[in-house]
């Protein structure tokens, strides 16, 4: 009889057996009897805004970056319940990300053959960390399509994207001849299309070590990643380094801002001039430029010259090593906040065309309020309000645009509506479905980026703080503080009816397509396997889960045997997750319901070894495992 079968008969025995055994079962399928509704959802909320009751789900996904971590954190939003965390650029002990042939492909296939000689000599295949910064999703026509999310890596001048109906990442690219990607924005219009990435420190174009301390030869990177490949597209060079960037509403410019103007390699340098810069680039002309070959290839990418006085790019003045750079909901305006300057700067993309046609590039600033001491980020509602966070005032600042433009104009007026104190010293902030034509006004999160004495003490290294504000009101209101680990350092706040994700994989998912391949060609059915197969010395062994056993309760390799093996979760019930982790191999990976997943490791320790599963799976959990024998060398 086949595992199938058999696994399928003793799931049925022990949901129809005995009383005992029915009620270890019970416990097994606890999961089906919640998603069925078994939980009563409590209370509505009362009290307090933004309290969501046991049970009940939350309006918004927070998608939260995790800084050095190099992860992706999902919060429900206004409860600030912690729903998930997807690897990307790090590693992952419970999902076995970095060790699963499926996750080591994308975090392997696009480095660049460089970066892979240079690894090779440290022992590593990739690299196993990653700074992520910035999380957005793809855009259609202003509005967030729940397709994908794109993200950086500081560390290592790395893009990501993650898939949103299975929430996990499916490629990760190095961008050539840029130096550690920052700023990262999607196209907003007509969709994205491009994904925008600033390489923000200055290097050599060619960095092979004939330039080094000669830092009038370095150059900065702009780049525009096909969202839908992954590929590069163009690449821009550009005068001063790069540090945030965003896309307007028209599908005409993005915008970068730049902290060293000055091309400065200190402190003192880099902060010597009152005026830096906003780099608008004119994605027509750059296409053209493309399209007519006005460009040097530099690793297979059509590189640019978007430096000062080039058609391809402009430049507006800003004071003072300017950050944060944000596109208001009413597709008219881009903020560029000053940091080392009490000011933001606001750009009416309207008013570029002419700036491109030979205008003073200043004439498309149209204000310039004074907010406070050091503003990083801003974030929009949908009433013409932005909201600017104030670092060294450890405050936020909600602040009308409108009344900016006139004051700017010399009337009398402050555009100043009310500030809050924040704990502490925010950094980025962002209202729900801010970035977007569906700006709502509801909430607004402050990413502090020091807690002190919010929270109990841990020891030196002290937890970020994460607020959570009403904005609904007229005035500002903080309903929860959320302490979280290195480092929440941005977010975007997504309404719930845009993230579609799935329950179970779908068995033709490319996620294990090689792996769905290689049971072909072995003449295995993943879905019903039992299988050893030897092929010199490697070794194929072919598993099934269903709760819970596994198909095989032991099988046979040979000491030095390169050994792969795949495991099949057949159970199709939301949440039965199975793990497969072989002790003291250092293995351990998920299978969520309907995935294959493997995993390669050479059988170098001889003696019995347990496997097991490593995702609590069923009341009989502790019972699924199973021995890998693994005869000597010598033998
Ligand atoms: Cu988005 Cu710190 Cu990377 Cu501002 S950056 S805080
Ligand atoms: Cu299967 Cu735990």
């Amino acid at each position: 009889m086949s595992y199938k079968k058999e696994a399928s008969l003793s799931r049925r025995a022990l949901l129809g057996g005995t009383a005992k055994t029915a009620a270890v079962a019970g416990l097994g399928a606890v999961a089906v009897a919640s998603a069925a509704g078994g939980i009563t959802a409590a209370q509505a909320s009362e009290g307090s805004k933004g309290f969501v009751a046991p049970g009940e789900l939350d309006d918004y996904y927070g998608f939260w970056s995790s800084g050095q971590c190099g992860e992706l954190r999902i919060l429900g939003v206004p409860s600030m319940r912690e729903l998930m965390r997807i690897p990307v650029f790090n590693r992952c002990s419970a999902t076995g990300w970095g060790q699963t042939n499926e996750s080591k492909k994308i975090l392997q296939e696009n480095l660049l053959p460089e970066t892979k000689a240079f690894l090779a000599a440290q022992g590593k295949d990739t690299y196993d960390n990653g700074d992520l910064h910035h999380p957005h999703m793809s855009f259609t026509e202003g509005r967030y399509d729940g397709r994908y999310l794109f993200v950086n890596d500081k560390a290592n001048t790395r893009v990501a994207r993650i898939r949103l109906d299975v929430m996990k990442t499916d490629k990760i690219i190095e961008v050539p001849n840029a130096h550690d990607i920052h700023g990262l924005r999607p196209q907003k219009w007509p969709r994205t299309g491009y994904v925008f990435a600033n390489g923000e420190h200055e290097a050599p174009l060619v960095n092979d070590g004939t330039i080094l301390d000669e830092p009038d030869k370095y150059s900065c990177i702009f780049t525009a990643i096909d969202g839908d490949t992954m590929e590069v597209s163009w690449q821009v060079i550009v005068t001063g380094n790069l540090d945030n960037c965003d896309a307007d509403y028209q599908g005409k410019y993005a915008f970068a801002t730049s902290y060293n103007s000055e091309m400065g390699t200190n402190l003192a340098e880099m902060t010597a001039s009152d005026m830096d810069h906003c780099v608008v680039f004119n994605i027509k002309r750059i296409e053209e430029g493309v399209k007519n070959g006005d460009f040097q290839l530099l690793n297979g990418v059509p590189v640019l010259d978007g430096r000062k006085g080039s058609k391809y790019t402009a430049y507006v003045p800003v004071p003072n090593s300017p950050h944060g750079c944000n596109t208001a909901p009413d597709k008219k305006h881009v903020v560029i906040a000053g940091k080392l300057s009490p000011t933001v700067t606001v750009i009416d993309v309207t008013k570029l065309d002419a700036v491109f046609d030979g205008a003073e590039p200043r004439s498309a600033v149209v204000a310039e309020p004074q907010l406070g001491l050091g503003p990083l980020h801003t974030a929009f509602d949908n009433n013409g309000f932005a909201y600017t966070t104030l670092f060294l005032d450890s405050q936020l600042v909600k602040w009308d645009v409108s009344k900016a433009l006139r004051a700017y104009n010399g009337e009398d007026i402050d555009p100043i509506h009310s500030k809050i104190d924040v704990a502490y010293q925010p950094g980025h902030n962002h209202t729900s479905m801010g970035e977007t034509l569906d700006a709502d006004g509801k909430w607004l999160v402050s990413l502090n980026k020091f807690s002190k004495d919010r929270f109990l003490n841990v020891g030196p290294l002290k937890p970020e703080n994460e607020q959570l504000i009403d904005i609904s009101g007229d005035e500002m209101k903080i309903v929860h503080d959320g302490p979280a680990f290195a480092e929440p350092h941005d977010v975007i706040i997504v309404d719930r009816s845009v993230v579609n994700p799935v329950s179970i994989w779908d068995r033709n998912d490319p996620m294990f397509a090689d792996a769905v391949a290689q049971a072909k060609l072995d003449g295995v059915d993943l879905e019903d396997a039992e299988h050893v197969i030897r092929d010199g010395n490697k070794v194929r062994v072919y598993i099934s889960s269903y709760a819970p056993t596994f198909s095989l309760e032991k099988f046979t390799v040979k000491q030095g045997d390169e050994v792969t093996i795949y495991v099949t979760n057949i159970d199709d019930i939301d949440d039965l997750t199975h793990g497969f982790c072989i002790s003291n191999y250092g293995l351990a990976m998920e299978v969520a319901p309907q995935a294959t997943a493997s995993v390669t490791f050479i059988a170098e320790r001889p003696g019995v070894h347990w496997f097991y599963c490593n995702w609590f799976c069923h009341a009989l959990h502790m019972e699924m495992r199973g021995r890998m024998f693994v005869e000597p060398r010598d033998a």
